[in-house]
C-alpha cells in the first residue's frame, strides 16, 4: 500500500497571505538536517518551542537572515505523520513565506501534494482512513453540527464502531473454524457452529442500523436539498422567494420564465439547506425550456425532499417520474383566500397557503424544520458519513448475512463470507490495498495537511 515515502516534504500549512503568523511544516527523513541547516544550530529539544533565526546563504544581505521564527522539532515516531517532522512559525508576510519556501527548496525539500501529510500519517498507522476523513471534515466544517460530527469521527468514533464488528466477526470465525477442525471428534458439541449464529445476527443488525443513519451523516456534512417542482405558473418561484425571505428568482405570469435551476441557501434545524427553484414541468416550447425541464427533473430526482406546488383552482397532476418517493415529500396547495380545494391524492404531507400573500409559509417552514430535525439531525453517536462508508458496510453486511444462512449446511463457505466481510471492513479502515481510494480522498485535502 505504502508508496516509499523516503523524500522530505514541506508545505505552508496556514492560509497564504498576510497574517500574524504563518506555519511551515516539514516531514521526512531529512527534516532534522534541514532544520539544523536553516537555523545554523543543533536541533532544539524535541517538542519544545525555540526562537531560532533562519538563514539562507543565497540571501546576501543581512547575513542571509530570513526571519526569526519559533521552531519545533518532532522526531519520529511521535509526530503527526510518524516521520521526523519540524514546524516553523514565521511572520506571516508574502515575502517571508516566499523566502522561506525558497530556502527549503534550496535545501532539497519538495513541496507536498494536497493531503500528503495526512496520507503519510495513515500509511504510518498514526490514524486510520476514517479518522483522516474526520480531520478533512473538521477543516471544512462551517456549521456547529459539522464540527461535532467531524471531531467525533476524527477521534476514532467510527473506528470504534467497526473495530467492535471486527472483533465479533473474528469470534464467529473462531467458532466456525473450531467446528470444521474438530468435525470428527465426538467431544465437540454439535451446537458449536450455532454459537456463531447470534454473533452474526447481532453484527448484522448493528450494520443495518448504521447504514440506516448514513443519510444523517451525509446531510450534516453536505447539507440537504429541497426542490420546488410543479407546472408553469403554479407559483414556484414566488414560493421560493417567500421561503428564502428575499427575491432570488424572477416571477412573472409568463409561463416558462424559470429555466435554469435557481438556488437559495438557508438554515433549517441547524442544517444548511439548499432550495432549488426549477422550470415548470410541461411540454416545452423551445429547446432552452426543454433543457430547463430536463434539469428540473434531474435535480428533483436527487433532492432529499420535493415541494410539489400547484394552484388550488386547478387539479393536481402527480408527476410520474418522481411519484415513487413521494411519501417524504410535501405538497403546497397554492390557493386564494376563501378557496377550499378538494383534497388531492398525495402520499406525503399536504400544506395549504398562498405564495403571493405569504399565508401558510410559516406552517410550511415549521413542518420542514421538524422533518429535518427528525430525519437528518446529527446523531449523538459516531456513524457513517460518506457513500464510501455505506458502500463498504453494505458489502460487509451482505457477507455476514450470507454467512449466517450457510452456517448449518456449509461452515466452510460461511467462514469464507466472514473473511470477505472482514476485508470490506479493512477497506473502510484504509488498511486494504486501495491506492485509488487514497488518491481520490487525499487529493481533496488542502496543501499542508
Ligand atoms: N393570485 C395569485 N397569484 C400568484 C400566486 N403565486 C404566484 N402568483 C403569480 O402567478 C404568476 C406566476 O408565478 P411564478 O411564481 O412565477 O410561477 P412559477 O412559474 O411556478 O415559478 C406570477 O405573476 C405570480 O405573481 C398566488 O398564490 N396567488
Ligand atoms: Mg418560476
Amino acid at each position: 500500500m505504502s508508496s516509499l515515502t523516503t523524500d522530505t516534504i514541506f508545505a505552508l500549512s496556514s492560509a497564504p497571505g498576510r497574517a500574524g503568523v504563518s506555519v511551515f511544516r516539514l516531514s521526512g527523513p531529512g527534516a532534522g538536517e534541514v532544520l539544523s541547516a536553516l537555523t545554523r544550530r543543533p536541533l532544539p529539544a524535541p517538542r519544545m518551542a525555540a526562537l531560532r533565526p533562519i538563514y539562507n546563504d543565497a540571501v546576501n544581505n543581512g547575513g542571509g537572515k530570513i526571519d526569526e521564527p519559533l521552531v519545533l522539532w518532532f522526531p519520529a515516531p511521535k509526530s503527526f505523520t510518524g516521520e521526523d517532522c519540524a514546524e516553523l512559525h514565521l511572520h506571516g508576510s508574502p515575502a517571508v513565506i516566499e523566502a522561506a519556501a525558497r530556502a527549503l527548496m534550496d535545501l532539497g525539500l519538495r513541496q507536498a501534494e494536497p493531503g500528503e501529510f495526512t496520507r503519510r500519517a495513515v500509511e504510518n498507522g498514526k490514524m486510520d482512513l476514517t479518522e483522516a476523513e474526520g480531520l478533512a471534515d473538521l477543516i471544512d466544517a462551517e456549521t456547529e453540527g459539522q464540527r461535532q460530527q467531524a471531531i467525533r469521527q476524527m477521534g476514532g468514533g467510527l473506528r470504534d464502531l467497526y473495530e467492535g464488528w471486527r472483533e465479533q466477526l473474528l469470534d464467529a470465525l473462531a467458532q466456525i473454524e473450531g467446528e470444521i477442525d474438530f468435525a470428527d471428534e465426538a467431544d465437540v458439541p454439535d451446537a458449536l457452529s450455532h454459537a456463531a449464529y447470534p454473533i452474526l445476527s447481532g453484527v448484522s443488525a448493528a450494520m443495518d442500523e448504521a447504514i440506516s443513519h448514513v443519510e444523517r451523516g451525509r446531510a450534516v456534512r453536505g447539507g440537504i436539498e429541497i426542490a420546488i417542482i410543479g407546472p408553469p405558473n403554479a407559483g414556484k418561484s414566488t414560493l421560493m422567494n417567500q421561503l428564502a425571505g428575499r427575491d432570488v428568482a424572477i416571477t412573472s405570469e409568463i409561463a416558462g420564465t424559470t429555466r435554469d435551476v435557481v438556488e437559495a441557501q438557508l438554515r433549517l434545524g441547524g442544517l444548511p439547506v439548499t432550495l432549488l427553484d426549477t422550470a415548470g414541468l410541461r411540454e416545452a416550447e423551445d429547446v432552452i425550456e426543454a433543457e430547463g425541464v430536463r434539469r428540473a427533473l434531474a435535480r428533483a430526482e436527487t433532492a432529499d425532499r420535493r415541494i410539489h406546488v400547484f394552484r388550488g383552482s386547478e387539479g393536481f397532476v402527480n408527476h410520474k417520474c418522481i411519484e415513487n418517493r413521494q411519501k417524504c415529500d410535501i405538497l403546497f396547495v397554492n390557493s386564494a383566500e376563501g378557496e377550499t380545494p378538494a383534497k388531492p391524492e398525495f402520499e406525503g404531507h399536504i400544506c395549504y397557503g398562498n405564495a403571493l400573500s405569504g399565508a401558510g409559509i410559516d406552517g410550511l417552514l415549521a413542518y420542514l424544520e421538524a422533518d429535518i430535525v427528525e430525519n437528518f439531525a446529527p446523531m449523538e453517536a459516531a456513524g457513517l458519513t460518506r457513500e464510501r462508508h455505506k458502500d463498504c458496510v453494505l458489502r460487509a453486511l451482505k457477507d455476514v448475512q450470507s454467512s449466517g444462512s450457510l452456517l448449518s449446511d456449509s461452515p466452510e463457505l460461511a467462514s469464507e463470507h466472514i473473511r470477505s466481510a472482514l476485508m470490506a471492513l479493512e477497506e473502510l479502515a484504509g488498511r486494504a490495498d486501495i491506492e485509488q481510494v487514497f488518491d481520490r480522498i487525499f487529493s481533496r485535502f488542502c496543501i499542508g495537511k
